[in-house]
């Protein structure tokens, strides 16, 4: 194979070729001039060698669904083309019961989790968030609930006048078994404040992951990318959860979520490029050497790049999906139905050149296919 410092002639790659070869973690500096100098070639050729590391020639997927309970939301983030106002035509807002009926629908079905996670309603309190989870355990209760970005969270935790440690655990007791990656955006302030001034802030999501983590609720971790921000601001995003991985190790997967224009006020901006993806999730794989998986997450990035980002690094595919999530249809993803079999899953996985694993949501095997 040839020697990766062969791919570049300048002096500050090649270092970071050697740090990396070292197995040394590398710095915010070298961090953005990866972004900045690295080619494609030697990008796919570090990212493959770091997520072998990890997880060798395995690429993982699991079978889920999404449950999203409204669309209605007390914030107005402006890449968002999902939240609709209060009697809008296109807003929603199910009972307990339409979703426990969204549950049912998988009886006999070999689904493992479902990810539950939508607007942050002006008008639902902790009990009702806690009482969906007690209700859907009690119809399913092996199902893994991951539900509840950080953003819904810090809402229903802050209205109840409790701690974060204890709202947490009380939703811990009414099944919640992990916190899924969304509403950390860019955690950089500057950008924040014009993507999505009213959101909790950066420390806050840092904070609630921390607390969850501490209680034995692992987490994902994502970042929105390809909008007003620079590779700077990226890096400075993954150096904070890092810093946190650091501290818990309780975070399983970081989630790029590439920016989609249609039908929200930022779209004038356009889109990245497809190397634009596929370079970010090869820097991610590098740069965040504590976190095991990267995913890339089909729905929002199109089958297709979802599979060639296998070899820039990222080893999970997210799971079946099941046509049950519109936040990506909203805002202009090809995949307006995103549904995928396990046999269309493996065959991506395989033709890529890698063993596609079935897991459960820690990660632990359920099946290995033959290559
Ligand atoms: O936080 C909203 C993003 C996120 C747009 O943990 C947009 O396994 C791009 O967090 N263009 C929610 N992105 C989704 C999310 C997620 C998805 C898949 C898996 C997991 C996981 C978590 O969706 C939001 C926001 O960053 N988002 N609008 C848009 N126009
Ligand atoms: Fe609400 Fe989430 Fe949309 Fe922001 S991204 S407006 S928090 S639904």
């Amino acid at each position: 194979m040839k020697n990766p410092e062969d791919y570049t002639s300048d002096p500050g790659l090649k270092k970071i070729i050697r740090q990396i070869r070292l197995g040394r973690r590398i710095t915010r500096e070298e961090g953005v001039l990866l972004y900045e100098k690295a080619g494609l070639s030697l990008l796919s050729l570090l990212a493959d060698t770091a997520r072998r590391k990890f997880n060798g020639n395995k690429v993982f997927f699991n079978r889920n669904f999404h449950i999203e309970p409204t669309n209605i939301c007390v914030h107005n983030c402006r890449f968002c083309s999902y939240h609709k106002p209060e009697g809008d035509p296109e807003s929603w807002e199910y009972s307990h019961e339409d979703m426990l009926e969204m549950v049912r629908k998988f009886d006999g079905k070999e689904v493992t989790e479902v990810h539950i996670t939508g607007g942050v309603h002006p008008n639902h309190d902790i009990n009702y968030y806690g009482g969906l989870l007690q209700k859907i355990k009690q119809v399913r209760p092996a199902i893994h609930i991951k539900a509840y970005s950080a953003v819904e969270l810090d809402r229903m935790i802050e209205q109840s006048g409790m701690t974060t440690g204890q709202g947490l655990l009380q939703l811990k007791g009414c099944g919640l078994d992990s916190i899924p990656g969304g509403g950390a955006e860019i955690f950089d302030e500057t950008i924040r404040k014009k993507i999505c001034p009213e959101k909790s802030t950066a420390e806050r999501w840092l904070e609630i992951h921390e607390t969850a983590h501490q209680l034995g609720i692992p987490s994902n971790a994502t970042m929105l990318y390809g909008h007003i921000e620079n590779y700077s601001h990226r890096i400075d995003h993954m150096l904070r959860l890092r810093e946190l991985q650091d501290r818990t190790g309780g975070f399983n997967a970081f989630i790029p979520l590439k920016f989609r224009k249609a039908n929200n006020p930022m779209s004038d901006l356009g889109e990245t490029t497809m190397p634009e993806d596929l370079k970010n999730y090869a820097v991610s794989r590098i740069f965040l050497d504590n976190i095991p998986h990267i995913k890339a997450y089909w729905p929002m990035i199109g089958r297709e790049v979802a599979q060639m980002s296998l070899l820039f690094g990222a080893d999970d595919l997210d799971g079946t999906i099941e046509d049950s999530t519109r936040i990506y249809s909203m805002a202009g993803s090809r995949e307006q139905n995103p549904a995928m079999s396990t046999g269309e899953i493996c065959r991506l996985i395989r033709d890529a050149g890698f063993v596609p694993v079935e897991r459960d949501s820690f990660y632990n095997f359920i099946h290995t296919f033959a290559l």
